[in-house]
């Protein structure tokens, strides 16, 4: 959490000198399974819950599913040709749970795993680093049927999944994260309900976000016995700074509650063994935490070796205006229960398309946050990038505000390791445009351009400006 909110640097042009990072810095790009490969119905994949979710009249943009998406199943010799041609050193990509055990438990599914094993080879064979994300988002179907992440076994049939997959490809995976973004899983997943699988019952979220982290650990348990023994094994998380709007303890109180749903939910017992007591406090009327048994936090708590940060924004929050009428949360869909009332402000700074504010600054105070708070492991950024309105012209696509960005929070990174911060690596979201969840393929992250007519890709002025930031291991004199 910081201070009241004051605008940030961003957009005063100072002059920008080169930089040049760690050497052996880890750059790499990401993706996530659902969002790229298609092939939804193939090779004895079963539905996950983002396929009944995209497929669900209203609860995507313009009904886009991803039944094809970037059909990188299909076209994976050349997506990591062009990864090689982008110099990549590391590749984070998501395993698609229900490929590789379509029944949510039992049996392996051979075809599935090979997919994987043939993008490992390949990109090991091209001298990059295959990053591997256990779970991002697509929980099989049938799970859910059985309860979901609501549900104390699905931790369970998540660690059992993990050792099939750490069975097959942990001879030759090094870096492993267990889960993207939990949060969202949680929040959004059973919070809010605008992510899958849609459901909204605040008790259930907080559930949910226990479950997840208790799969977590025993995923943990599962890569130790089942991984190489070099393996390197963190989480990911998406943390934001939280400022209150201005220096009333309404809104510092505000500001306090979303940091403690937002990041304390997670970096606590992951990290420390340990709810916050003023996180339960605020979910007092919510949930009872009778769902933590025993042991549950040391599970969850397991060593790690590193973490992943996935950083966008910042939150600026305030307390309920005076006359706003009091809401009962259970009448209220959102992804902060017991906190429904807080307000959400803007500040009129610049943002993407996706009306996110640009604030490279909250990433220094993240990550100085997690090292000086939580740990003094590895720090990656696993994800950190924008959607921007792109076009293509004559074969070419020109993304400055793009490139703009990326330049802003590679420099904020520079600097929180000149702080200090062990920071190892940085992933860009994303490699390809993909498909953006609930927004469908109507947002572009990519730094190549995908055509989803013709799946032509394009590489951006930005995948070319981020190849030359790789070869030089920094920044050029802006
Ligand atoms: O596309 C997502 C990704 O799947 C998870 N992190 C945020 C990205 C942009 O919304």
């Amino acid at each position: 959490m910081s201070n009241p909110a004051s605008p940030p640097v961003v957009g005063v042009l100072a002059e920008r000198p080169p930089l040049t990072f760690p050497p052996g810095f880890l750059w790499g790009a990401a993706t996530a399974a659902y969002q790229i490969e298609g092939a939804a119905t193939e090779g004895g994949r079963t539905p996950s819950i983002w396929d009944t979710f995209s497929h669900t009249p209203g609860r995507v943009v313009a009904g886009h599913t991803g039944d094809v998406a970037c059909d990188h199943y299909h076209r994976l010799d050349r997506d990591v040709a062009l990864m090689a041609e982008l110099g990549l050193r590391s590749y984070r990509f998501s395993v698609s749970w229900s490929r590789v055990q379509p029944g949510g438990h039992g049996p392996v599914n051979q075809e599935g795993l090979d997919f994987y094993r043939r993008l490992v080879d390949q990109l090991l064979a091209n001298g990059i680093e295959p990053w591997l994300t256990l779970y991002h988002w697509d929980l099989p179907q049938l799970l859910e049927d059985a309860g979901g992440w609501p549900t104390r076994d699905t931790s369970a049939r998540f660690a059992e999944y993990t050792s099939l997959v750490a069975g097959a490809l942990g001879d030759r995976v090094r870096y492993w994260t267990t889960l993207n973004e939990p949060w969202c899983s949680a929040f959004l997943g059973y919070g809010s309900g605008a992510h899958a699988p849609g459901r909204s019952d605040p008790a259930d979220a907080v559930r949910a976000g226990h479950h997840l982290m208790l799969g977590h650990g025993l995923a943990v348990q599962a890569l130790r016995s089942s991984a190489r023994s070099d393996a390197e094994v963190g989480v990911t998380v998406n943390l934001y700074p939280v400022t209150p709007a201005t220096d009333s303890p309404g809104d510092a109180d505000a500001a306090r509650r979303i940091d403690a749903l937002a990041n304390r939910f997670f970096l606590d017992p992951l990290l420390r063994g340990a709810y916050p007591v003023d996180l339960m406090l605020d979910l007092e009327r919510v949930a009872d935490f009778g769902h933590v048994h025993e042991g549950d936090l040391d599970t969850i708590a397991a060593p790690l070796n590193l973490v992943g940060i996935n950083y966008y924004s910042r939150h600026v929050v305030a307390a309920p205006a005076a006359q706003a009428p009091p809401q009962p949360y259970w009448r209220t869909p959102s992804c902060w229960p017991g906190s429904e009332h807080v307000r959400f402000v803007t500040r009129g700074v610049p943002v993407t398309d996706m009306d996110w504010e640009i604030d490279p600054p909250g990433l220094v105070e993240t990550l100085q946050r997690v090292y000086e708070e939580y740990t003094d492991l590895p720090l990656y950024v696993t994800e950190n990038g924008s959607a921007f309105v792109d076009t293509v012209v004559e074969g070419h696509v020109d993304d400055p505000d793009r490139v703009a960005y990326f330049d802003a929070h590679l420099r904020a990174a520079h600097q929180a390791i000149t702080a200090g911060v062990p920071l190892r690596g940085y992933f860009a979201w994303s490699l390809m445009d993909n498909f953006e969840w609930a927004w469908g393929y109507t947002k572009r992250f990519g730094m190549i351009h995908i055509d989803y007519r013709s799946q032509v890709r394009t590489l951006k002025s930005s995948g070319r400006w981020y190849a030359e930031v790789i070869r030089r291991n920094g920044l050029a004199a802006q």
